[in-house]
């Protein structure tokens, strides 16, 4: 069952916890990834660190996607070895106490070239604005809109194939949508997802993804969106 678009205090405070457990595995997987590992290896690392916090499980199988893997927004990890050059995106969220997390990034291995940098960029800035227009208030299709110019003035509206984001709750999936055709209007203590992507086919993909709880200031993960670049 799906839970009530505005959340309690109480179901805020289980939503920040499974925050801070993605926050703190996603600085253990940063910690510990290096060449060699395969998606399906970081994915099971994944699971049995955020049942070690005290999850009572996974919000949805995790993604994690290197290269071109990450052009599948949906992408199920292979044994597929990570090698330098590569961006790895990783979507992951936990649940605890029934309340759900939902988190992407998308970070370097190895020095990034020139085009990952730019289709890095564009995405850290779109998902920026986008959080910054989550106000009580406003209507969830500006929300969309905010981060979808901002893509397409870059030249890459047709790559940014999904939704902006959605609320959660005990389902991962929740209303309002953050959508073109949503007029579903954000109120205080609504929880969504802003989520913007770029898919390139055959080449890459970057997804930045954070949980803001409307009428709060910023996002509720304290890991940064810049780009961080693992060089090991
Ligand atoms: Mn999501």
């Amino acid at each position: 069952m799906t839970s009530e678009l505005v959340k309690t205090e109480k179901q805020i405070k289980s939503i920040k916890r499974a925050v801070e457990i993605i926050d703190a595995t996603y600085e253990a997987v940063l910690d510990s990834i290096k060449a060699g590992d395969t998606e399906k290896d970081i994915a099971n690392f994944i699971e049995e660190f955020v049942l070690m916090q005290g999850a009572s499980g996974l919000s949805f199988d995790t993604i994690v996607a290197f290269s071109d893997g990450g052009a599948e927004p949906h992408h199920v990890p292979t044994d597929r070895k990570l090698e330098r050059g590569m961006l790895v995106t990783i979507d992951m969220g936990a649940v605890f106490e029934d309340y759900c997390s939902d988190f992407t990034r998308t970070f370097a291995f190895g020095e990034p070239n020139a085009k990952q940098l730019e289709v890095y960029d564009i995405v850290y800035r779109s998902q920026k604005l986008g959080i910054a227009a989550v106000k009580c208030g406003v209507k969830c299709s500006e929300v969309d809109a905010v981060c979808r110019d901002y893509i397409e003035k870059h030249g890459y509206g047709d790559k940014f194939i999904h939704t902006t984001g959605h609320g959660v709750g005990t389902q991962i999936h929740e209303a309002p949508r953050v959508a073109k055709n949503s007029d579903e209007v954000l109120e205080k203590n609504m929880v969504i997802t802003i989520e913007p992507g770029i898919y390139i086919q055959n080449e890459l993909g970057v997804r930045i993804e954070d949980m803001v709880i409307v009428g709060k200031h910023g996002p509720l993960s304290r890991i940064p969106t810049e780009l961080i670049v693992i060089d090991r």
